[in-house]
C-alpha cells in the first residue's frame, strides 16, 4: 500500500511536470542555494517547471561553420528555428555566441561579431526567452544587451580591457569562467599544483574584483571552465569535487556538452557524444550545478525531469 502510494505520487508529479513553451522572464520559486537573495535569472522562471530544478542553457553558435548554407538570410532563419526548438524543449536560457572559443578557431573582429549576433538576439527576445551573450568583448556585450540579451557569459571572466566597467554599466547577470592560458594554446600541457584550489582562488578573486567595481553579488555566477586549459584528469577532478565550487555560494554554471574530455573517455567523435554528455549533465545536477550549458536541450530536459522526480521523492522520504 505504501509503495503503491509512493509510485502514484511520482507518476502524478511527472504528469504535472509539463514544460510549456510559454516562458516568463521573472519568477520567484524556491531554490536551495546558499545565497540569501538570488537574481531572478538564476531561479526557475517558468511557473510550469519544477521549483529547485537546475536551469538548462542551450548553445546557439552563430559562426560560419554552425550553419552549412552560409548566406546571412538563411543563417538567421536557421538560428531562429533552432532556438524555437530549444524553447519548445524547455530551455531556460539561450547562449548566443558569434566567436568560437575552441583552440583552432579564427579570431573574429568586433564588428563581425556584432553583425552576427544582433539580428538573432533581436528576433529571440520577441519569444520572451532569457538570452545570454557569449563574448569577452565590451562592445559586443553592449550591442547584445541593447538588442535584448539579459546575461553575459564571459569565458575570460571580464578580464579584457573595458569588460569589467561594461558589466558594471549593463547591470545584467554575468557568468565568470576560469581558463588557464588563451584559447589557442590552452590545451598544450596545462599544469596545476592543485586544480581545485587554483580554480577556486581565481574565481574568488574575480568575484571580489567584480564586487569592488560595483557589480551586485546577486548578478554573479561562476564556472570552473571544463576543457579550458585542463587535461582529462583535471576535468574529472573538477567534476568530482564540483561541490567545492557550489560551496562558494554563487550559482555554478557548467559546460561539458560534447567536449573532447568525453571523446577521450569514450573514443567517440563529437557527433556521438550524446550519452556521455547526458551522463555528465546528470552528475553535475546531482552535485548542485545551477546552470547546465548544452547542445542537446531536449534530451537534457529529460535528464532534468528524471533528476527532479528523484530529488522530490528523496525530500519526501526525509520529511
Ligand atoms: C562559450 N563556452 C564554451 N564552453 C563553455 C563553458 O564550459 N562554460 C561557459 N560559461 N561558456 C562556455
Amino acid at each position: 500500500m505504501g509503495t503503491y502510494y509512493c509510485l502514484g505520487s511520482v507518476e502524478r508529479y511527472l504528469f504535472e511536470m509539463s514544460f510549456t513553451s510559454n516562458r516568463c522572464r521573472i519568477g520567484s520559486n524556491f531554490l536551495p542555494c546558499k545565497v540569501s537573495k538570488l537574481h531572478p535569472l538564476y531561479q526557475n522562471l517558468d511557473k510550469s517547471s519544477p521549483a529547485n530544478a537546475p536551469l538548462i542553457m542551450g548553445i546557439l553558435n552563430i559562426t560560419p561553420d554552425s550553419f552549412h548554407d552560409g548566406s546571412h538570410y538563411n543563417t538567421l532563419e536557421l538560428a531562429v528555428s533552432r532556438a524555437q526548438a530549444m524553447i519548445e524543449a524547455g530551455v531556460d536560457i539561450i547562449d548566443v555566441g558569434g566567436e568560437s572559443t575552441w583552440p583552432g578557431a579564427a579570431n573574429v573582429s568586433e564588428t563581425e561579431e556584432i553583425e552576427r549576433i544582433v539580428p538573432i538576439i533581436k528576433k529571440l527576445q520577441q519569444f520572451g526567452v532569457n538570452i545570454s551573450i557569449d563574448t569577452s568583448k565590451p562592445a559586443v556585450m553592449r550591442a547584445a544587451v541593447g538588442a535584448g540579451a539579459n546575461m553575459i557569459n564571459d569565458v575570460r571572466a571580464l578580464q579584457l580591457e573595458g569588460a569589467l566597467q561594461t558589466a558594471v554599466d549593463l547591470k545584467v547577470p554575468v557568468c565568470l569562467m576560469h581558463m588557464q592560458g588563451k584559447p589557442r594554446g590552452m590545451q598544450n600541457a596545462p599544469q596545476y599544483q592543485d586544480v581545485i584550489e587554483e580554480v577556486l582562488a581565481f574565481l574568488q578573486r574575480r568575484v571580489r574584483v567584480c564586487e569592488e567595481a560595483g557589480i551586485d553579488r546577486q548578478l554573479l555566477s561562476i564556472d570552473p571552465g571544463f576543457g579550458f586549459g585542463k587535461t582529462l584528469k583535471h576535468n574529472l577532478i573538477m567534476l568530482t569535487y564540483l561541490e567545492k565550487f557550489v560551496d562558494l555560494g554563487l550559482p555554478v554554471l557548467v559546460g561539458l556538452s560534447r567536449k573532447s574530455m568525453l571523446g577521450e573517455m569514450t573514443t567517440k567523435p563529437v557527433n556521438q557524444r550524446l550519452a556521455s554528455s547526458l551522463t555528465v549533465a546528470l552528475v553535475a545536477m546531482q552535485k548542485g550545478a545551477r546552470i547546465i550549458r548544452v547542445h542537446d536541450v531536449d534530451e537534457t530536459c529529460d535528464v532534468r525531469r528524471v533528476y527532479v522526480a528523484l530529488e522530490k521523492l528523496n525530500r519526501e522520504h526525509k520529511t
